[in-house]
């Protein structure tokens, strides 16, 4: 048996319990109102999810079932003389609600190990693309060939009875969670190393493991992979993937569709995409200001040039944080301790700089400061995964860890169908405008 999958079984009963005798008894509680302009502005500010296993607060940034970045730096078990938290760490975390110890951490990484098994016909799926497709499209590609093992699909078709579906969720979502890396770290070796693909270590953990098949064995790139699938792991419940993959998998769509749907959501280039759009904007700004490093009067013209063409200035601003996201600070601690005077460092620091008084003069940009993509390609690049359209993928590796738990739960918790109302500017003219 499943010793992980006993103890969450353990926590459902009594959580829904709660749940249950919140509603009962605070159902009628209103939470608020909203206005019209909200309503066209993307329900900016309108909580209409429940999401239990991170939570974003607009001054202090992300909180993992209540832990700060810092907090889960400080408290999760980390690799035998490593400094940063392991990602199996993080998902008990979400998971079960509760810290894990070493041993928790040991039983997830090796339960991953023994499902990360992919059919070889995944691997046919993404050979038949084009070897320039977008690294994306393969990984929205190999997720859905995975889904041919969905134990939801079949349970389902067998007839299994609402109080079960968390069940055969759990178990996708775990096997889609141990096969990940394997699938991504293929389409990387397949697009930029002409296939030569590398078998994974079973021995090491699973960022370790992840680099090993990406082809970077080196201790200093694990520890950064164990950041990295640490804080790009879950952002609340309101961002276009995690919202996308709620959404799917409310009709009862197996965890892989759901999660090629927030894929398909996170390659967006105001979401996840921004990842690779901060580095080509930073390289169109070297080749267009020449070598070394340029002024701070440099880049801030050439901010306001990106500015007058109509486009945004990646890495920069958030629908939600009103502060410097800490998942930018956590990654900006991570480059002063291994590469303080990294030239790319030194100008996405001078960046930083310049950038957020220029947004601010707009008038119009809600949130100047840089979120997390503002700095995670200068570290890939440094070690030399300097292939900025993988970006991404990596960021997907990573946001499955909150989705998938909190898809468990969704089922757990027995969510129903997610179906917000609309309306029409003429119903609404109608209405409101006298
Ligand atoms: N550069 C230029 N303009 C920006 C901007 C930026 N970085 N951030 C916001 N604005 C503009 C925005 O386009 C809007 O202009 P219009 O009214 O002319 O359309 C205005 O400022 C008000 O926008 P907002 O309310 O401040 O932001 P939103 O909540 O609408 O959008 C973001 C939030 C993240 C989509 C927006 O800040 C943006 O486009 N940032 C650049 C892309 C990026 O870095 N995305 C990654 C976000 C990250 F959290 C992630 O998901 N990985």
């Amino acid at each position: 048996t499943d010793k992980l999958k006993e103890h969450f079984r353990s926590k459902i009963e009594p959580y829904n319990k709660k749940v249950k005798d919140f509603v009962a008894q605070y159902g009628d509680q209103k939470m608020g109102e909203y206005t019209i302009a909200q309503v066209y502005q993307g329900m900016r500010g309108i909580t209409g999810l429940i999401y239990e296993t991170s939570k974003l607060d607009p001054e202090e940034g992300i909180r993992f079932r209540g832990y700060s970045i810092p907090e889960i730096q400080e408290k999760l078990p980390k690799y035998p003389g490593g400094k940063q938290p392991l990602p199996e760490g993080l998902f008990y975390l979400l998971l079960m609600d509760e810290l894990p110890d070493d041993d928790a951490v040991r039983r997830m990484s090796n339960n991953w190990v023994r499902r990360a098994q992919v059919p070889p016909h995944v691997f046919k799926v993404i050979d038949s693309l084009p070897q320039h497709a977008h690294p994306m499209t393969q990984f929205i590609a190999g997720i859905t060939a995975l889904r041919t093992e969905s134990e939801f699909q079949k349970a389902y078709r067998q007839g299994i009875s609402k109080k079960d579906y968390w069940d055969p969720v759990y178990e996708d979502a775990m096997n889609l969670i141990a096969r990940l890396p394997r699938v991504a770290a293929y389409i990387y070796r397949r697009t930029y190393r002409n296939g030569d693909h590398i078998e994974p270590d079973p021995r090491l953990d699973y960022s370790a493991n992840f680099a090993h098949m990406l082809g970077f064995d080196n201790p200093e790139f694990y520890e950064l992979m164990r950041l990295y699938l640490t804080i790009h792991a879950d952002h609340e419940g309101g961002n276009v993937s995690a919202h996308a993959i709620r959404l799917v998998g409310s009709a009862l769509s197996d965890p892989y569709l759901a999660f090629a749907a927030g894929m398909a959501g996170l390659a967006g280039p105001l979401h996840g995409l921004a990842n690779q759009e901060v580095i080509r904007w930073v390289l169109d700004m070297k080749k267009e200001l020449g070598g070394g490093l340029p002024s701070k009067e440099e880049i801030a013209e050439y901010v306001k040039k990106t500015l007058t063409e109509g486009k945004v200035v990646p890495g920069f601003g958030h629908a939600v944080l009103r502060k410097t996201d800490p998942r930018y600070m956590a990654q900006r601690e991570f480059a002063l301790e291994h590469m303080p005077h990294d030239p790319m460092f030194l100008l996405i620091s001078r960046i930083y700089e310049v950038v957020p008084e220029i947004l601010e003069a707009t008038g119009k940009v809600k949130n100047p400061w840089p979120n997390v993509d503002a700095h995670s390609g200068q570290l890939l690049m440094y070690y030399g995964l300097v292939e900025y359209d993988f970006y991404t993928v990596l960021f997907g590796v990573s946001r499955a860890l909150g989705t998938m738990a909190s898809l468990i739960w969704d089922r757990a918790l027995g969510f129903p169908i997610e179906r917000p109302g609309s309306t029409t500017t003429d119903i609404l003219m109608q209405k409101y405008a006298k």
